[in-house]
């Protein structure tokens, strides 16, 4: 089994601009730290419907939805092309929605298999076009692999067509069972979410937790959690990193990860064989008031993190 690195850039979902550029600011960054990291990784790119952002927001409820819905087709292609030819896709991402289709291409390639995903975020990213106060579709990627509307907590009406393109997006089926997600570094939720994390009894193990118990031993907690599944996806998204470190990412949230627990709980994670994706994402070097400095850190994070992959896939 090979790492196989797939660059996906879409970023309709988020609400500011610019984590399109966080695969160019990830390469920046290695050259910055002088490394030929990816001479030996090609990224292949999925083409992107960015320039739809320059149309008007016809959707309030889920911003862009009718180009998400495609591009949850073309990234749930390419991913579950690279998996049944036992390829370990490492996914770059702009935004977070983009995790949606990493997830439907996880299961198409293996529909037999039950996955389970451990989300590594300041957010749950629970939301539906019925809850969701921004209506930015990057706080409703986990909603769609478990295929939750939330009614209970209803607080928006969507349009006839937004719910026809959110139950496309949803699928026929659910992809994941609430059961089968690991929350760590969650400390930003709105309500309808907590109602959700509450009502299927979501694990969330916050900063301080992981601080006292070690990140590696947070890692192996996620890992017996999901031991009833047969697959496990890995999100890693860079807001889970404190805000102190830099905020470029487009919803930076205090009390959040060093880079060094980051760095240990996805070596963790990564050294299970049962692991077959890793997603980096919300990486925005236009937010970055310090210069490159998330997507450097983030590069060092992502170099130990494949170093593990590859230990792995070859033992
Ligand atoms: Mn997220």
């Amino acid at each position: 089994m090979k790492i196989k690195f797939i660059g996906n850039m879409s970023e309709l979902g988020a609400g500011t601009r610019g984590s399109s550029m966080g695969l160019d600011a990830l390469k920046i960054a290695s050259f910055t730290l002088n490394k030929q990291f990816f001479r030996k990784y090609k990224v292949e790119q999925i083409p992107n419907l960015n320039d739809r952002l320059f149309e008007d927001i016809k959707t309030n409820t889920a911003k862009r939805l009718d180009g998400i819905v495609e591009m949850y087709n073309r990234i749930s292609e390419t991913i579950s092309h690279h998996i049944k030819k036992n390829r370990f896709p490492v996914v770059i991402a702009g935004d977070h929605s983009n995790a949606g289709g990493t997830i439907k291409g996880i299961v198409e390639a293996l529909p037999d298999e039950r996955l389970g995903v451990i989300w590594i975020d300041a957010h749950a990213d629970l939301h539906s076009p019925y809850t969701s106060p921004s209506g930015n579709v990057h706080g409703m990627p986990l909603a769609t692999a478990i295929a939750e509307d939330n009614l209970e907590c209803q607080q928006k009406k969507p349009s006839s067509q937004t719910s026809e393109n959110w139950n496309i997006i949803k699928g026929e089926k659910q992809r994941v069972r609430p059961e089968d997600l690991f929350f760590v570094g969650v400390r930003s939720t709105e309500k309808p979410e907590e109602h959700l994390m509450e009502k299927y009894n979501i694990p969330n193990i916050k900063v301080p937790e992981l601080t006292q118990k070690g990140a590696a031993s947070v890692g192996e907690m996620a890992l017996n959690h999901l031991k009833d599944c047969d697959k496990i996806y890995v999100s890693f998204d860079v807001d889970s990193l404190d805000s102190s470190i830099s905020e470029g990412t487009g919803t930076p949230v205090p009390g959040g990860l060093s880079e060094e627990q980051a760095t240990q709980l996805l070596v963790r994670l990564l050294s299970d064989p049962r692991v077959v994706c890793l997603e980096f994402t919300e990486i925005n070097p236009v937010l970055d008031t310090k210069g490159n400095v998330m997507a450097e850190t983030a590069f060092r994070i992502l170099e130990k993190a494949v170093a593990q992959i590859e230990k792995t896939l070859n033992s």
